[in-house]
């Protein structure tokens, strides 16, 4: 498991993406994904996580897989098992030793992944934070809120907790089962690395407006969902025996 200093390459490296209804977005997410994993990393597969779209997410992702079979690779969950579902089914798929995702909505530019990257000589796991939330004022406190009360559940001082801009090695991901099916599953991912030791390094990504697709907007059903299951997420995993720790 590789992270050679000079070139900041990765030696195995998986890129994945949920998508829900992003018919406009999923090629050429795709694209930019297939264009950044050629610069940095030798061997390298990239899979789109189609949750359950009702448009043509679906088709134009298989079309993908089609046309790039070394590379490109789609997974359909049947019916739409929501954000959690999506990066629980994409990290259960992936087969490389680094695992990176972020949204399938081209609201990050994936070619500051070098950003992670550089941080993986000294952390285990690199988790990005937006430099500049390009969502409204409510969102953007929401977001402070929900990061200052994860942290404090879980005894963590993590930025932007919710930031689908992060690489994680595989073997943590095969420490761990993950319960998460909605927004809660950067919270949990990061607790639970974050009880088994491992370091996990931060640094500040663009965030950009969504180019297309209709906006989530932050439901707010989602977002008071979180906040009551935060409390059941922490008694579950502080319940759990004590892992041995990295
Ligand atoms: N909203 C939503 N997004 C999902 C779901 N499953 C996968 N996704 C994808 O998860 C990523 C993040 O969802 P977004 O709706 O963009 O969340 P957001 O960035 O907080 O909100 P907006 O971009 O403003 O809608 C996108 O690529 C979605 O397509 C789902 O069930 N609901
Ligand atoms: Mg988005």
């Amino acid at each position: 498991m590789t992270v050679s200093d000079a070139t900041s390459r990765l030696s195995s490296l998986t890129v994945f993406f949920p998508c829900h209804n992003e018919e406009e977005n999923v090629v050429r997410m795709t694209e930019v994904c297939r264009a950044m994993a050629r610069r940095v990393a030798d061997d390298f597969e990239i899979i789109i996580v189609d949750d359950g779209s009702a448009d043509a997410t679906g088709r134009l992702a298989d079309e993908l897989a089609a046309k790039y079979p070394n590379e490109v690779r789609a997974v359909h969950n049947n019916p739409n098992r929501g954000y959690g579902g999506a990066l629980q089914r994409g990290f259960g798929e992936a087969r490389k030793d680094w695992i990176f995702y972020t949204d399938g909505d081209m609201q990050f530019d994936v070619e500051e992944i070098d950003k992670l990257i550089a941080l993986l000589g000294e952390y285990d796991i690199a988790s990005a934070y937006r430099t500049n939330r390009q969502d409204s004022f409510v969102r953007r406190m929401n977001g402070k809120c929900w990061s200052w009360l994860v942290n404090r559940a879980f005894g963590m001082r993590l930025r932007d907790i919710d930031c689908a801009f992060k690489i994680y090695p595989r073997r943590f991901i095969e420490r761990v089962t993950l319960c998460s099916e909605g927004a809660l599953i950067d919270a949990e991912m990061l607790a639970r690395a974050t009880r088994l030791g491992y370091r996990i390094g931060q640094v500040g990504v663009k965030h950009l407006p969504r180019p297309a697709g209709e906006s989530s907007g932050g439901n707010l059903r989602v977002i008071l969902r979180a906040f009551r299951e935060l409390r059941k997420l922490r008694t579950k995993i502080l319940g759990e025996s004590e892992p041995n720790r990295r």
